[in-house]
């Protein structure tokens, strides 16, 4: 019989680029799916999962909903994506990002207790908990310091899940997971904007882009790779923690200059700092330690970051132009 998962945050970008991978993989693939509009589901379409995979209304704050998610799917693993993960709407919607993010895994947690203690549980924690780094190099030994009301929910959400596995004896993983992105990021966020951008500017389509912190660093890498760490976890006989990273860090400044000499531009000549993306409490520097997954999962990092401008910069470019 076929395994079947269950996915929360099925619409976002690393619940579409997981369902994609599970489908391959022969599962049976169900989605909780808090909101209906059709334009959540863009991503599903694009990567042609949509028809593939089976949504379930249900909401991470609301339990009893994931609990039936759970009995209709007849999951043996949970995969839980969903989040209000934009960090910076993290500071204007404080209490929203701690339910969503904290009590949300929580509700997963205690639903696997009540339906099937022997489902396996993923929690899509962050180096956001690193924060104010405490290491160059963080890995998972490496003391947190979260720098944002996001980074404190999911904290929560992290510890919730050693602590259900170290009391309950749940097969509860927890993925540590650097930036990842990929042509299906949100628009919110630093990288896509700028591809988007440096689509619309090369298009005649606009002409400045404004930008906060522009020495942030991060380590990024391409979300189709890190979903295969998640699943990776699952199968592994014991849970774990695990830090998924590139092991190399970049500046957002570099990070624009390599989208707009993509296209022959000059990205000094169209970005303007603008102190309104300034955030109140910033994560100047990331650079995650992946070695143990390495060497424990056998996972492979595939994508250069390079190959990853570029391939969200072209798909940009195919977007605007048929607008
Ligand atoms: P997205 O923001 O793209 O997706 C978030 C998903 O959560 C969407 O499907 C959204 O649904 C759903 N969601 C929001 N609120 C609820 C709710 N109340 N109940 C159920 N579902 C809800 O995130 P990513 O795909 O980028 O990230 C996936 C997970 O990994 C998130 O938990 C994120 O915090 C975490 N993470 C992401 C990293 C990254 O670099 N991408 C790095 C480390 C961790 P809708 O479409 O309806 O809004
Ligand atoms: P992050 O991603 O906060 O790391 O969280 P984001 O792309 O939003 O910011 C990265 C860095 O870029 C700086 N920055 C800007 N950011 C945005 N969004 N818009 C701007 O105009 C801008 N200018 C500079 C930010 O200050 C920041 O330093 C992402 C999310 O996916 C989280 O859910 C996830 O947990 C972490 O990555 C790991």
């Amino acid at each position: 019989m076929a395994k079947s998962a269950l996915i929360t945050g099925i619409t976002g970008q690393d619940g579409a680029y997981l369902a994609k991978l599970l489908l391959g993989k022969g599962y049976e693939v169900h989605g909780l799916i808090a909101r209906r509009g059709s334009d959540t589901l863009w991503r599903l379409r694009e990567i042609n999962v949509l028809e593939g995979v089976q949504l379930i209304d249900g909401d991470l704050l609301d339990q009893g909903s994931i609990v039936r998610a759970l009995e209709k799917s007849r999951a043996s693993e949970l995969y839980n994506l969903g989040a209000q993960s934009f960090v910076a709407t993290s500071w204007t919607q404080p209490a929203l990002t701690a339910s969503v993010c904290g009590i949300g895994a929580l509700n997963c947690l205690e639903a696997i207790r009540q339906v099937n203690p022997d489902v396996r549980f993923y929690q899509a924690s962050t180096s956001e908990m690193f924060g104010l780094i405490q290491a160059e190099r963080q890995d998972e030994k490496t003391p947190f310091y979260p720098r944002s009301p996001y980074g404190v929910a999911k904290l929560f959400a992290h510890w919730s899940t050693v602590n259900y596995r170290e009391s309950h004896g749940l097969h509860a993983s927890s993925g540590i997971l650097f930036n990842h992105e990929s042509p299906l990021r949100g628009l919110e966020f630093v990288t896509r904007k700028i591809t988007d951008a440096v689509a619309r500017i090369k298009l005649g389509k606009q002409k400045k882009l404004a930008l906060g912190n522009m020495d942030a660093r991060r380590d990024w890498g391409y979300a189709g790779d890190y979903v295969e760490a998640m699943w990776l976890m699952l199968q592994q006989e014991k849970p774990g923690d695990y830090v998924i990273a590139t092991g190399v860090t970049t500046s957002v400044r570099e990070f624009c200059r390599l989208a707009f000499e993509h296209v022959g531009l000059n990205y000094t000549d169209f970005v303007e700092v603008d102190p309104r993306f300034y955030r109140p409490a910033e994560v100047d520097i990331l650079l995650g330690n992946p070695a143990k997954a390495r060497e424990m999962l056998g996972w492979k990092l595939k994508t250069s970051l390079h190959s990853l401008v570029i391939d969200m910069v072209e798909a940009d470019l195919s977007r605007v132009s048929k607008i």
